[in-house]
Order: C-alpha cells, then structure tokens, then sequence
C-alpha cells in the first residue's frame, strides 16, 4: 500500500489534505501509513458494523453533510492534527508513545449527539447530530476525545470525582492547544469547547473555558463540594486555569472572539503564554500526575512540570501558581 496524499472537502475546516493510501488492486483507502495506520470507517448508522472508506480517486467529500465522506474528512483531519500536534510539541509519537495509530468510526447510530474514545476499541467514535445539532467531527471535538486516550495511557485519571474533573480538562486544554496550534483559517483557535456543533441549538458553545459557569452548570474555581460534580463541570476550574495562564486575567479578544476571565481572588494574574501553559500541562499529566490526583495535586504536579521547564525562580513559575490561586486551589 503506497503512501498517497488526498484531498478532501470538509465540513468545518474548509478544503484539507490529509493522509491516505493508494490500494494494491487500484483506488484510494482512509488509511494513513504515515500515522500508525490511522485509518477512518463508516458505520453507517449502526454501533459496530464498519467498513472502510475507500474512493476510486483521491479526492474526499463535499462539505456537505449528504455526502457520507464529508463527516469522514473532518474526523481524519481532526485526527492527523492531533497525532501531528503531540509529536511536532511534545515528542510523542501516538496515543502510547509507540507509533500505533488508533482508528476513527463516523456515522454512528441515528441521531447521536455525542462522540467518544474507548479503550476497548482504541477507536473514537463519532455521530451525526439530530436536528440542527450538526456531526460532531470538528478538530475540538477530536482532540478532545483522542486527549482522553492518552490521558488513559499516561496518568489514568479516574473518571469521577476531583481526578475525573482533571481527565475531561486534560482534553478540554489540549483540544484548545491543538485547534490554536493548527491554525486553520476556517476553524481558529479559540477558549470554547465546540463551538462549531451548535449542540444546545442556539448557538453557544458546550463549554467556557476563560469563565466555564457561562454554560450555566461549570464551576470556576475549587469548593470542597467538586467532587460531587459531573465531570463535565468539574473541569472548569482547571480549564479556567488554562485560560488565565494562556492570557492572563481581564478582558481580552484573541481571532476575534471576546473573553472575559474574572478571579476567585480578585487578585490580577499574568499570562505565561499558552504554549507554556500547554507545555506544563502535558508534562504534568505524562509525569507527575497518577490516577488519584486531586486538584490540590495537579497544581503540585503542575508547578513541577513548571519548574523543571523554565525554572522555580522564573517568573512563568510565580504565574503559573498565581493562576491557581485565582480558581481557588493553594498551597
Ligand atoms: N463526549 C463525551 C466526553 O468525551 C463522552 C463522555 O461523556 N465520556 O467527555
Ligand atoms: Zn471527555
């Protein structure tokens, strides 16, 4: 099978190449050689009958969601940003640091809305929405759901409680790394979690990271009680984190959208910019941090991480810690 580059039409990230094969018997596969073998299958509706995307030439989707490739495009590409975002920043070659590509599942089941990563598989799985709820294949999502297998493969985070609160912010940061750092005109970086789904239908995004309880349910800082939140909100404080160490404290815009990030403390913070935060978050979760950590130990594992990258004495360190102090988790 020879390595081959295709071009494909997307729905939320405009026209994209992204990795395929040429097939022995002649035409195209969905799979990637230069990426562990990535390879991307319909479902078709159902939860587990796939078959492979093939196409007589190398030229994938429309744009349009008639098109069942369109759905394929988008996940392929979400994916391929991810594999090549852990290894051009962080040096990690796939989900196990082995070089093994997982593999994607579009068009699951009839009007699903919602899209996930199993261990079981070492697959993620994505639907098409209902409604106006638009398929849930755009590079957040993606990295979000590909996040929560290296998370798995690294510090475990279980999922509930503070740890689970930890594991869905992981992907919720590194989706946000991954969506600034690929730099697509059509689908810019930003600090919201699925903007482009419309999955409440009326145009917000599921999630808020500069200030999470925008989405009505989010914390923004630490309480003795977060361990009682679903994990989807118990995010927030360390998503909020991400924010305020990415940009700082205060209102600001960043690829045209506004953010307005208060603190707990009142207390002003300093951005470290969100390569670094980005940075000492990976290297928390890949070092420092175990299945158990609370929010009191991701902020040891993270200003580790801080120190053994820039230093204890460096000014990133002292913000890094002020972040923290400002979503109410201290010394
Ligand atoms: N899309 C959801 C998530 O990744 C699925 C779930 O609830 N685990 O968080
Ligand atoms: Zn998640």
């Amino acid at each position: 099978q020879g390595i081959e580059t295709g071009l494909g039409t997307s729905k939320y990230s405009g026209q994209v190449t992204i990795g395929t094969s040429a097939a022995d018997g002649g035409g195209y596969a969905m799979t990637d050689p230069t990426r562990g073998g990535h390879s991307t299958y319909d479902l078709n509706g159902t939860s587990s009958t796939r078959t492979l995307f093939t196409n007589p030439t190398d030229t994938w989707g429309d744009g349009t969601v008639a098109n069942r490739q369109t759905a394929a495009v988008d996940a392929a590409y979400g994916a391929q940003l991810t594999w090549d975002y852990y290894q051009n920043v962080h040096g990690r070659d796939g989900i196990k640091d082995d070089g093994v590509g997982a593999y994607t599942r579009v068009h699951y089941g009839k009007n699903y809305v919602n899209a996930f990563w199993s261990d079981t598989c070492f697959c993620m799985t994505y639907g098409d929405g209902a409604g106006n709820v638009k398929p849930l294949t755009s590079i957040d999502v993606g990295g979000h759901e590909m996040t929560h297998g290296i998370t798995s493969a690294t510090a475990g985070l279980i999922y509930g409680g503070e740890s689970g609160g930890l594991n869905e912010a992981t992907s919720d940061i590194m989706a946000s790394a991954i969506e600034f750092w690929a730099g697509n005109p059509e689908d810019q970086g930003d600090y919201l979690v699925g903007e482009k789904i419309d999955i409440r239908g009326d145009g917000t995004p599921l999630r808020y990271m500069d200030k999470p309880s925008k989405d009505g349910r989010s914390r923004d800082a630490w309480s003795a009680d977060l361990g009682t939140v679903d994990v989807h909100y118990s995010s927030g404080p360390a998503n909020h984190w991400f924010y305020l160490a990415s940009e700082g404290s205060g209102a600001k815009a960043v690829n045209g959208v506004a953010y307005d990030s208060p603190t707990s403390d009142g207390l002003p913070v300093t951005a470290i910019g969100r390569e670094a935060a980005a940075r000492i978050w990976y290297r928390a979760l890949t070092t420092y941090m175990t299945s158990s950590t609370d929010y009191a130990a991701a902020r040891t594992a993270t200003l580790r991480a801080t120190a053994d990258l820039y230093g204890q004495l460096s000014t990133t360190y002292m913000n890094a810690a002020n972040a923290w102090a400002a979503v109410n988790v201290g010394p």
